[in-house]
């Protein structure tokens, strides 16, 4: 369980939910926020583990959202937003500004009832909003907004009452990762670090932050979503993600003769120098020994092909599942703290 939404004392682990303005009240258990409005409620987001969020004029800003009514928005302070709503039956998108600077779009899909990504991105002149289900590419919804970005400001969230004005708004937020760079949106499998192709980076990137065990470490590192990054978090990227056999140095899809020649002429095997997956580094310690090799051959997969396609065994998210990263500079420094 992670619970790194907290509402109290300053110096607490997590995210510090504040108070920012109108009437509303947020809810802070099992790691989620659930916040709920008969008009206008804001909370922004000035403290992470007793260490200041900084103020930014550029955001990018993703949460992972339940939306149950009324209007929820993410962005920033000055209520520069990225939103939902749903409204008889029919659901949109909107992005802009206040009530009466909005871009707004219709969402083939209903919002209710469904755990959603909800993205907020605020650089040079333009704010655009996404929206899409996790794991499905034809679900991507995006509008942009032509509009200056002046201030350096928290990020924030809100929700308010429906645009009819009647009903109660209440949206929760299951998972945040904020960031000064924009975030790339992938479907792609593997592609744990959202640049846009599933490469040995995001594998070195994973066994990096197994290695040094940084709390906390980016979520879509954690394929089994058991709240631990670890060698079966490795064995999913491979196999379930890749369709590969550990040894695929290259992968290409094969564990070959080229890849055995291919590490070894890089000439890392039993030194002190680092390596990296394409280095004949397979069990994510940072070398290539012999370890490695006996990994790659209890894997099976020598001079056998490509791997038979595999059931997905990752699990979905479960409601009570919250994870966060905090992504501030860079989307390679991302960690995770455990409670
Ligand atoms: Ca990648
Ligand atoms: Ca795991
Ligand atoms: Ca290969
Ligand atoms: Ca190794």
């Amino acid at each position: 369980m992670y619970d790194n939404f907290s509402i109290a004392d300053e110096g607490q682990t997590g995210f510090l939910v504040k108070y920012y303005q109108g009437p509303g009240q947020v809810n802070v258990s099992d790691g989620q926020v659930t916040m709920e409005s008969t008009a206008w409620g804001m909370w922004s987001l000035p403290r992470y583990n007793g260490g200041r969020v900084p103020l930014r004029k550029e955001w990018s800003f993703r949460a992972t959202i339940s939306y149950e009514s009324g209007y929820l928005a993410i962005g920033k302070t000055s209520w520069a937003h990225a939103g939902v709503w749903e409204d008889e039956n029919v659901s949109y998108l909107r992005a802009g500004t206040g009530n009466s600077d909005v871009s707004v779009v219709e969402v083939p899909y209903s919002l209710t009832g469904e755990l959603l990504s909800l993205q907020f991105d605020a650089f040079g002149d333009t704010i655009t909003a996404h929206l899409w289900r996790p794991g499905d590419p034809a679900s991507l919804i995006e509008i942009d907004r032509n509009y200056a970005t002046p201030n350096n400001e928290y990020a924030s969230f809100g929700v308010s009452n429906d645009p009819t004005g009647i009903g109660l708004g209440v949206s929760t937020l299951h998972e945040i990762w904020i960031s000064s760079e924009p975030m790339p949106i992938s479907f792609i499998a593997g592609d744990v670090n959202w640049d846009g192709v599933a490469d040995a980076q995001d594998i070195d990137q994973m066994s990096a932050a197994m290695r040094a065990q940084l709390l906390p470490f980016n979520p879509a590192y954690d394929l089994n979503r058991d709240e631990i990054l670890d060698f079966v978090d490795l064995e999913l990227w491979v196999r379930n993600e890749k369709h590969t056999y550990f040894g695929d140095a290259n992968l290409d899809g094969e564990f070959s003769r080229s890849d055995l020649t291919t590490v070894f002429q890089a000439g890392l095997f039993e030194t002190a120098d680092p390596a990296g997956w394409a280095g004949g580094d397979w069990n994510g310690d940072g070398f290539f020994n012999s370890t490695d090799v006996i990994i790659a051959f209890q894997d099976g997969g020598y001079e056998q092909g490509a791997r038979a396609a595999v059931p997905a065994t990752v699990p979905e998210p479960g409601g009570s599942f919250i994870a966060i990263g905090l992504v501030v500079g860079s989307l390679t420094t991302v960690r995770r703290r455990r409670r």
